[in-house]
Formats: C-alpha cells, structure tokens, sequence
C-alpha cells in the first residue's frame, strides 16, 4: 500500500505519480493542509508505531478498562431506559384508559393533578405513592363527592381509608399471632379458606386489598343484575304512587298500611337504593328523610323491629353515603329507644313510646322474645362507636353478658322466651331456630366478627349453640335424604322447619369463612340445598312460610309437606340470603342459577302489573296464588338487596371481610381491631 511518509521521502517516481494519487494526496504532496480521514488514520499509525512498547500496553490498558465499565453500566441502566421508552410509545399507540391505570410504573413526569385532586384531608396518602386511579363509589354519583367523617369506616376518593389500612395491618399481624384455637373439640382455623376459587391464590400471591382495592376495575352490572333493579323499580313505582312516605304498600288496593308511622319501607330500601346504584330514587329519599322523617311522635315501636329497620337502616346508609343527615336521624332515634332497657332485669321491653320516653312489655305478659333483646347489638353497638356515648353499647352488651350466664339452655339452644322482671327465661323446654329464636344465634356469631373477633364469650355461646342443632335438632327427610333442622318441645322432636331457619346456612358459611371449623361449611351446604329445595318442590317454586319434612319414605311423597296455615309467602329474604354468602364463598354458580329461578318465580306470582310486589296465601295454587295486598318492607330492604349482590361477582360489592349484614341485610362495618 502506498504511503505518504514513503512518498514524500524518496525521490518522485513517475508510476507512482499518475494513477494512485487522490486528490487529497496530491495536496499533501503539495505540502497543503489535509484533514481527510485515511489521512487521520495514516497518520495515527505512524504515531502509533513511534511509541515506546511500555506505552502502547498502558493506552491498551486502558481502553480494555474503559470498554469494561461501559459494558457495566449499560446492563444496570438497561431496564429503565427500556421502561420509558417502551411507556411513551404505549401512550401514544394505546386508547384512552381510566385515568392512572397505567402508572403503576411511573413516567418520568408525574401526571398532572386536577385542581380538585386534592380535595379531602385524608393523611393516609403517602407523598411518596404513585398517583391512582380514582376510585369508583356505587351509588349516585353526585352524592358520591360528598367529604366522608374522618373518624369513621368509610372509603376516600382513593378507594381507601386510614380505618382499612389499620384494618390490613391488624390483619397481618393478627394472621402471624392466631395459630389454631380450639373450642371444645371443635376446631378453628384461622386460616380455612372459603372463598371462590377465582381468588383462590397463594397469600404472598394476593395484594393486600388496599392494593387491591387501588387496582380495581370497576365490574360491570350483568343481565341478572339488571333484572333486579327492574324488580325494585317496579317495587318502588308502587311505593312511591300509592304509599309514599307510609310504612308499607298495599298493591293491589293501591294504598299503604301503617305499623309505626315511619315510612319503613323507605328508610328499609335507602341502601339498597345505594347499592343498586339509583340516584334519583335515592335523592328523592333522602329528601322526604330530611323533611319529613319526625321520630317526635306519640307512638309505640317495637324495639327490635325498629332498630333493625330503622336504626339499621339509617346506620349503613350513612355509612355507604357518607351524609351526616343519616347519622343524626340514627342518633334521635336511638336515644328514644333507651327507655325500653328501663326495665328491673335491664332485659328490654319489647315496646316504646318514642314520643312519650315511656316503654311497655305486650299488654297479655312480661315477657320480651329473646331473639328481639339480642338482635339489637350490631346497631347500638355501632351507634357508640359512632357517637362516642357509651350508654347505648353499654345496655345491649349488658343483656348478652346476662343471658350468656343464665341457665335453661339446652346445650346451647335458647328457650324463646325471657321476663323482663326476673331476668329469668320463661317458657322452657321448646327449642327452635325459627320464629322468636332465630336472630339470637345469628347475632352471636356476627357481633363476634363485629368487634374483631375478640369477644370470646360470643364465640363460645355460638359454637355452642351449633353443636346444640347438630345434637338436637338435625334430621335427614326422605324420600331425597334433606337435611333440616326441626324443632324440640319438652324432649318431642318435630319435623318443622320455618322458612326463617333458612338464614342459618349463611351465618355457618360466614363463621367457616371467620376462620371457624369446616364442618360448619359443610352442614350450610346441606341446608342451602334443603332451603332451596323447599321452593323447587312446591307449584309456585316459592316457598311457603312453615314446612314439615317427611321422615319415612311413603309412595307419592315427596320431602316436603305444606299445612294449609302456612302455605303463605310473605317476600321472605332467607334463603336468598343464604345462597348469597354460598356463592361469595363457594364461587359455586348453582347458587345464583336457584337465586334466579326464584326471582322469576317472584315475578310470576307476586308481581302487580300496576306497581308493587305482593305476599301471596297460596304457594301450592299457581292458577291463584291469592295475592295478600302487601309488600313487607324487607322485599326491598333485603330480598332484592341479597339478589342483587348474589348475582354480582364484585366481591368488593359490600365485602365480607370489611362488612357485616345486621339482619335486616343493612351492613355495618367491621371495626378495627383495637
Ligand atoms: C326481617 O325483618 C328480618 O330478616 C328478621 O330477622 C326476620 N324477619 C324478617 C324477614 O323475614
């Protein structure tokens, strides 16, 4: 190869001149400046060889050095770079998503605030998060920007709260403290799981359900949803035409009937308003509650159907909704049914004047009925906590705490009756979980969960009354082998089941799902399949009131036998009930295809073309099912509430772990665990 050195040194030759020069080179050989770049690299060559070895290996040295710690520092800084370059490009290419879905991954830049972002004080968000997405209330979206209380269970704009997040905590910690509690030989597992199999994942697995909830997108209403809310429109179309502002809707006679003068139906259906997601309906209810609910009347209640209803109703909505106008209603009328617990044995009287601050036991006894003095506590409870007064939890606590110790149990199982001089139970020896029973055993269990699980004698007073049914109470019908639970009277077991027993599969499932042993599971699958069978083998497909189960297989037979006193169908919600928290728990789709039927059953036979739904006398004549001009207030307030979220898969929709139902189906929040 012809060099330039080499050419400027020897003496011109003449085949070297004419054909290999470049102009360049000619210029060099002109002795004029040249930059190109294979003179650059000549030049270097030449340089380089005039170096000393020992310099050559230091340069070489060093490069080697410098293409190391760039290899380096490439592979550490890959995966951000890659981030950000892959996110931009996502963001132009992509749609338009829920704002601050994808900024898991922050850009760069945080995204721009609203003006509005910062609207509540809520001193739970850390500065250091990354922006989430809003989340998303049900309920009428206007009232959903109303500031909820600081003090209480609610959600933030952010989907989550200062009281959840304790409640994760305490959680966490309480797993890692819990091992395995034992309750006479029955055993609890903390850690049983019943949930759907859908979120049947690993604990590490599973983000905590702040993050959970932070991440969720919001489930869209299905078609059987959407049936429900057609059902309760329909429901209220009457309500509102004909009874507005009444206790109940006469359907048929197009007017209302009144048992305490307190527009029950409407503060029982508030929530569920909520729930479903009717704003105007709400609106327009909440407003007649602003203007027109007067508890200041000279009028007597019932104090259990009262504080279910009413003092329950006021409670959860205001704790869905947020609005202090709830709260304050929930005050009044709780602070006039006190006087009912003015009683020689603090055990309340059934009856209250809130008018007058006078109560009464029925004219005909002294007795109150047990499951009314000890299915209040979920609500008074609650209205403590709330107003930081003591006196209300301090008076219901005080009748748990006295029947805990009295004697005439019978293994647990409770006599119906209690006097409110002695204190004493009265009328011993018949035991049932249906009528004047029922609600005792359910709010023994839900007040446990209530409170954090740490009152124990709740807990061992419920197992106990468990093994009681198993003991006494269970029995298996032919000719398709159904297990019910029946009824003890002075040591004669009777084959009678209310349609009011039907609750007891959900509050097994619910304990099972707290952590209690999986035999509970178990017996509540039983007893859902029975309850649901005591609707399919009857003309209507609706149950009646009352059954008795058939206990030798006779020809022609079926399980199910219906008396004439009590072939009637009054709305009733148990059983829906209970195949909500079974599919919640079991994610087992039967569940919501026998919610169905019932639905459809519902809206065959108790249906008023001109508005409303009607309790019938005659679940066994589907030619004339005998409509009885009335819709309880409980339709709405908890028939179509259990349907709706039955059919829902958003187990974010009133979460059982966050939530418990008072049994009137208005949930109340779970308290954090102290
Ligand atoms: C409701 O008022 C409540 O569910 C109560 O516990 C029982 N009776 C009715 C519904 O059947």
């Amino acid at each position: 190869m012809y060099s330039a050195a080499a050419a400027a040194a020897s003496p011109p030759r003449r085949d070297f001149i004419s054909v290999t020069l470049s102009p360049e080179e000619a210029a060099v050989g002109a002795g004029g400046y040249n930059n190109s770049k294979a003179w650059r690299r000549r030049s270097c060559w030449r340089k380089w060889k005039q170096l000393s070895r020992l310099q050559r290996s230091v340069i070489l040295f060093l490069f080697a050095f410098l293409a190391v710690c760039g290899v380096i520092s490439y592979t550490s800084m890959g995966e951000p770079w890659k981030n950000i370059t892959s996110k931009s490009s996502d963001d132009q290419d992509s749609e338009p998503e829920i704002p601050g879905l994808k900024l898991a991954n922050p850009a760069v830049l945080p995204a721009p605030q609203k003006a509005d972002a910062n609207l509540g004080d809520y001193p739970e968000l850390s500065p250091q998060k990354p922006p989430k997405p809003p989340h998303i209330r049900r309920g009428p979206p206007n009232l959903q920007i109303k500031p909820p209380r600081k003090d209480v269970w609610l959600k933030t704009r952010h989907g989550t709260s200062r009281v959840v997040e304790e409640l994760v905590q305490a959680d966490k910690e309480e797993k890692t403290e819990k091992s395995v509690i034992s309750w006479r030989g029955a055993v609890i597992e903390p850690d049983q799981s019943t949930e759907p199999p859908s979120s049947q994942k690993k604990e590490s697995e599973k983000p905590s359900s702040v993050e959970a909830e932070d991440q969720k997108v919001p489930v869209p209403i299905n078609d059987r949803q959407m049936a429900v809310i057609e059902a309760f429109r329909h429901a209220w179309k009457g309500y509102k035409e004909f009874a507005w502002g009444h206790d109940e809707l006469k359907p048929l006679s197009k007017s209302y009937s009144e048992w305490f003068g307190l527009g029950l139906t409407l503060i029982d259906a508030l929530d569920t308003m909520w729930i479903l997601g009717l704003k105007e309906e709400f609106e327009e209810a909440r407003k007649w509650v602003a203007n027109n609910l007067v508890f200041d009347k000279n009028v007597d209640v019932n104090l259990f159907e009262s504080t279910i209803r009413i003092l329950g109703g006021l409670l959860s909505t205001y704790h869905l909704s947020g609005d202090s106008l709830f709260l304050e209603k929930a005050k009044d009328i709780g602070n006039r049914l006190m006087p009912a617990f003015r009683t020689p044995s603090k055990i309340p009287y059934s009856d209250v004047n809130i008018g007058r601050g006078t109560a009464h036991p029925p004219r005909w006894t002294s007795d109150s009925t047990v499951a009314e003095v000890t299915s209040i506590q979920l609500e008074f409870r609650e209205l403590s906590r709330l107003t930081g007064d003591p006196k209300f939890q301090k008076a219901v606590d005080e009748v748990m705490k006295h029947v805990h110790t009295l004697s005439g149990k019978n293994d647990g199982l409770v006599p119906m009756f209690i006097n409110t001089n002695s204190g004493q139970f009265t009328h011993l020896g018949v035991y049932t979980l249906g009528a004047r029973a029922d609600s005792y055993y359910e709010y023994l269990l839900k007040q446990w969960i209530q409170g954090g699980k740490k009152e124990n004698e709740l807990l061992e007073d419920y197992m106990r009354a468990i093994e009681g049914v198993k003991q006494h109470l269970l029995q298996r019908s032919q000719p398709k082998k159904l297990t019910f639970v029946g009824e003890l009277a002075h040591g004669h077991f009777s084959a009678k089941m209310d349609h009011l027993v039907c609750f007891l599969p959900g509050t097994l499932a619910l304990g099972a799902h707290n952590g209690l042993t999986a035999d509970h599971m178990k017996l509540a699958e039983a007893l859902i399949e029975t309850c649901y069978q005591m609707y399919a083998q009857v003309e209507t497909g609706l149950s009646p009131e009352i059954v008795h189960f058939n206990l030798h297989a006779q020809k022609g037979h079926k399980d199910v036998e219906i008396k004439p006193a009590d072939r009637h169908n009054l709305l009733r919600p148990e059983t829906v009930e209970s195949l909500f928290y079974m599919y919640r728990f079991t994610g087992d789709k039967k569940y919501q295809d026998w919610g169905w039927e019932i639905l459809q059953n519902f809206n065959k036979y108790t249906r008023v073309p001109t508005g409303g739904y009607t309790s019938i006398n005659n679940v066994q004549n589907p030619s004339n099912p005998e409509p009885r001009d009335k819709m309880e207030s409980f339709f709405l307030g908890e028939t179509l509430k259990y349907m709706f979220l039955l059919f829902s898969d958003d187990i974010d929709l009133i979460n059982l772990d966050k939530y418990v139902f008072n049994t009137e189906a208005h949930p109340l929040p779970i308290w954090v665990p102290a």
